[in-house]
């Protein structure tokens, strides 16, 4: 395959603008069982995508087995690819976290050149996008393995969404607060001082309440617990971030 000329990649960023239309989005992961009737809920839900991700545990195969089933709907389908092992072919599109506030280079620029120089001419670079992540609960499992420092105030998250957004020109900042519902002061502000990238939240977010909060605070809400520990709630999300107005 060749590489995709700078032409194609300037005017080929479709999954970038379609990106900015979503509101709501479930995040599936891989090592994690999820029953055909609760899938075909989610997959039928309304939700603008679905995301396969996860911290540990994602491979190859089972990355591929969940897409083969997500497949089976018209819910288009992303990977965020957080180990170069596990990038299937397949995808609409590919998120490609960088930990903003990692403990070692390896998950700002580290993992991600390394899969870049061994798969430099497979990589399907317009639908490749980047997200800046700022994790900020220090108990889940995505702090532990980056080493994140997470006990940081308002004004070195908006250093690092700024960086992000200014400097980096990344399409996305993702609030990370996986498994426990984030500060939406904090996350309201942070949105509010971006010039160009779409604001992605995502933790806790377990029901129809917590996502109206979440919807108005941030441009795009991520549910990904909920789905396996109380499904209806989850799924009630949906309507909860589509009713509420977007903001700026
Ligand atoms: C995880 O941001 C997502 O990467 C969603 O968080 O699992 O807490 O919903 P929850």
């Amino acid at each position: 395959m060749q590489e995709s000329s700078g032409v194609d990649r300037v005017n080929g960023r479709a999954a970038e603008r379609q990106l900015r239309e979503w509101r709501h989005l479930f995040k599936l992961d891989p090592d994690r069982e999820i029953s055909d009737s609760a899938l075909d809920a989610v997959c039928r839900s309304g939700t603008d995508a679905v995301i396969v991700g996860g911290s540990t545990g994602v491979t190859y195969d089972n990355t591929t087995d969940l897409l083969a089933r997500i497949r089976r709907y018209e819910v288009p389908c992303v990977l965020e690819l957080s180990s170069a092992e596990a990038a299937v072919p397949g995808f609409d599109a590919y998120l490609v976290p960088i930990v903003l506030n990692a403990g070692s280079a390896e998950w700002i620029a580290g993992r991600q050149a390394e899969a870049i120089a061994a798969y430099g001419s497979m990589i399907p670079w317009d639908t490749a996008v980047g997200e800046g992540y700022i994790i900020l609960n220090g108990g889940s499992t995505a702090a532990k393995l980056t080493g994140a420092r997470t006990e940081i105030g308002e004004r070195d998250v908006l250093a690092y969404a700024r960086l992000a957004d200014r400097l980096m020109r990344l399409p996305i900042v993702y609030l990370e607060y996986s498994g426990r519902f984030g500060d939406m002061r904090l996350v309201e502000r942070v949105r509010a001082d971006l010039q160009g990238a779409r604001l992605f939240y995502g933790g806790g977010v377990t029901d129809a309440e917590r996502a109206r909060l979440a919807a108005a605070a941030a441009h795009t809400v991520v549910v990904g617990n909920a789905i396996y520990e109380r499904l209806d709630d989850a799924l009630a999300t949906v309507a909860a971030v589509k009713e509420t107005p977007a903001p700026a």
